[in-house]
């Protein structure tokens, strides 16, 4: 994904955050620092497992609250877009966030304003323990925006030239103009039944 995208591209995820300091650049000691609360960590201790922030490399967190950045995405979106600057961010959250409430308020929202940001489902088939079989009648998560008109596309995520070309695309999509877009990217080929 970051192989993809602008240094000054913003990133907001869940609570699964370790990795996404690394991939941006950060140091694996100052990574494990967080992890134990000391001030030489990424966030200086204060975040903690669940929640990376690192404002040097456009890393909004790290949120514990499941669903709880799909909106504050948006609105990092929104403040970019009324700002006029030409930044993409980089929404992720898990298949069990997205079955949250604010995931529509926040697609019809960004969808009406054309907001510079990609959903991205990060798609392993399990809210913890809860499949996604048994959670909806839609299984196809890249289709959860199409009642909002949001395009959406399946990614094979255990490939990382398709993740590559596929957020390469979505960037192209949001800087022209276009509105948000939704990838669901699948990290597990398995499909769960229950
Ligand atoms: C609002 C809210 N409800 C419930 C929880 C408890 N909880 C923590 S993780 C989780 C499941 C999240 O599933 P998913 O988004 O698929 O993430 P993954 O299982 O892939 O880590 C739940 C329900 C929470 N942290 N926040």
């Amino acid at each position: 994904m970051v192989t993809a995208i602008r240094k000054t591209d913003r990133i907001i995820t869940g609570y699964r955050d370790h990795c996404h300091p690394l991939a941006l650049g950060d140091s694996p000691t100052r990574v494990m620092a967080e992890l134990y609360g000391k001030t030489t960590g990424t966030s200086k201790g204060k975040g903690g497992s669940m929640h990376f922030f690192d404002k040097s490399r456009n890393l909004f967190g790290g949120h514990g609250i499941v669903g709880g950045q799909i909106g504050l995405g948006a609105g990092i979106a929104f403040a970019d877009w009324y700002r006029g600057e030409a930044h993409v961010t980089l929404c992720m959250f898990g298949d069990g966030a997205a079955r949250q409430g604010i995931l529509h308020e926040t697609f019809n929202m960004a969808m009406t304003w054309k907001l510079p940001v990609i959903f991205i489902v990060e798609n392993n088939q399990y809210a913890m323990g809860t499949s996604v079989a048994r959670t909806s009648n839609v299984h196809d998560l890249h289709r959860l925006g199409e009642s909002y008109d949001m395009p959406g596309v399946a990614v094979d995520g255990m490939r990382c030239e398709a993740v590559h070309e596929a957020i390469a695309n979505a960037c192209e999509h949001v800087r022209g103009g276009n509105g948000p877009i939704l990838l669901d990217i699948q990290t597990c080929r398995c499909k769960a039944t229950a």
